[in-house]
């Protein structure tokens, strides 16, 4: 498809100004592998500044307003002056990330832990980010639980399910009327033997068991080889239990690349079944969000490059004729239906995504902009002191 009729093009370019991409503070913080953390010029060194690059990332690109926060990574005395300082920048505070995989009283576990006391410590840790959620506005409570085993034997894979059933019910009922508790799944690591979350099934079965204000995450990452995330996508939605995606692209495990790198005709897939499922809408509720690691790479260029391939992913997306789709699928034309699919992918929409940035106002090649901003050279210059921000592991 060259040219979008017109009326595609104005369906097209009301979806793609409505898009929400949430920017996660961590990428723009170090960090690495088990074997090296490279320091970068320039990183930040609290949240102030994580939200400073988030703020420019939206400044050049439109649609990438919320960014997500990771506790403790974030923590700050003052959570609603961090507010207060995001909305100064033109931006706001999104996702609160728990964090109990990096204490070692996790060693065996945290809300899964055999030890109930190490079970209250991680249960207290949900809840105070519950807290935080009241002070900062937040929606969503984020869980990712690298809790499992190494070895067959090891505990009771039964009784830790009971253990993060409890867990997640204590949490739950702490949420506000507004607040969503959003529950990642992850095939394998840091536990090589039995994860206690490990696939969308699993966090599913514990959503629908909380109630309406627990949806599945889905991080691109945390699939076995081979795994059909749109059919995950496709089921989620029509549970109505899709509550957001964790963006990025792996060749083998969870690398933690920009999303639509390593595999850009999956990422349009996947945008294909929030599209067709009528889900891309703010008001539909599903959190767009990245969770990308930029070891060796300048980081906000490619949080950059990451807003704007999940942009081209949607586009083309949108450019899949439904009506020739939906005849060829009745008709039980495969090539056919398969090749309305491809026509669209094979579309070039960077095109009409630059002209959407010049009427917005913004520059057409955010990238090229983000060079031309002089933005680098000042926080390399003005951070150059100080403790860089990272994972702490
Ligand atoms: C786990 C994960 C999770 C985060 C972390 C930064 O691999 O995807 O979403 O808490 O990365
Ligand atoms: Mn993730």
């Amino acid at each position: 498809m060259t040219h979008p009729d017109a009326p595609t093009r104005a369906r097209v370019t009301q979806a793609l100004r409505a898009q929400r991409i949430e920017t996660p503070s961590w990428a723009y913080a170090n960090s690495g592998t088990r074997f090296k953390v490279f320091p970068q010029e320039g990183v930040p060194r609290d949240p102030y500044e994580k939200i400073a690059d988030a703020a420019m990332v939206h400044r050049l690109t439109g649609v990438a307003p919320t960014v997500a926060l990771h506790i403790p990574w974030d923590r700050v005395d003052d959570y609603a002056d961090l507010a207060r300082y995001a909305t100064e920048q033109g931006v706001t505070l999104g996702a609160i990330n728990a964090n109990v995989f990096q204490d070692n009283d996790y060693r065996l576990g945290s809300v899964t832990n055999p030890d109930p006391g190490v079970r209250r410590k991680a249960i207290d840790h949900l809840l105070e980010c519950v807290d935080i959620m009241d002070r900062t506005g937040s929606r969503d409570l984020k869980l990712w639980f690298s809790d499992g085993t190494n070895y067959p034997g090891q505990d009771d894979i039964r009784a830790r399910q009971d253990r993060l059933a409890a867990a997640l019910r204590e949490a739950y009922d702490r949420l506000g009327d507004d607040q969503r508790l959003l529950l990642e799944y992850k095939l394998f690591e840091p536990a090589f033997y039995a994860t206690d979350v490990p696939d969308w099934g699993t966090a599913y079965a514990h959503c629908l068991e909380l109630g309406p204000k627990a949806q599945v995450v889905i991080d691109t990452g945390h699939h076995a080889p081979g795994t059909n995330i749109e059919f995950i996508v496709a089921f989620l939605l029509r549970a109505g239990k899709l509550g957001g995606f964790d963006f990025n692209s792996r060749f083998y495990a969870d690398d933690d690349l920009m999303v639509g790198a390593a595999d850009p005709f999956q990422l349009f897939r996947i945008m294909r079944e929030i599209v067709g499922g009528n889900a891309l809408r703010p008001e539909a509720g599903i959190a767009f969000m990245l969770d990308q690691c930029h070891n060796i790479e300048p980081k906000i260029p490619a949080i950059i490059r990451s807003v704007l391939n999940v942009q081209e992913a949607t586009a083309k997306a949108l450019l899949v004729d439904a009506d020739a789709l939906a005849a060829a699928q009745r008709a039980g034309d495969v090539l056919g239906a398969n090749a309305v699919l491809m026509d669209a992918y094979h579309t070039d929409v960077r095109p009409l995504l630059a002209e959407l940035r010049a009427e917005a106002g913004l520059d057409p090649d955010p990238i090229a902009a983000y060079a031309r901003s002089g933005y680098f050279e000042r926080i390399r210059t003005e951070r150059a002191g100080g403790q860089q921000a990272g994972w702490g592991a």
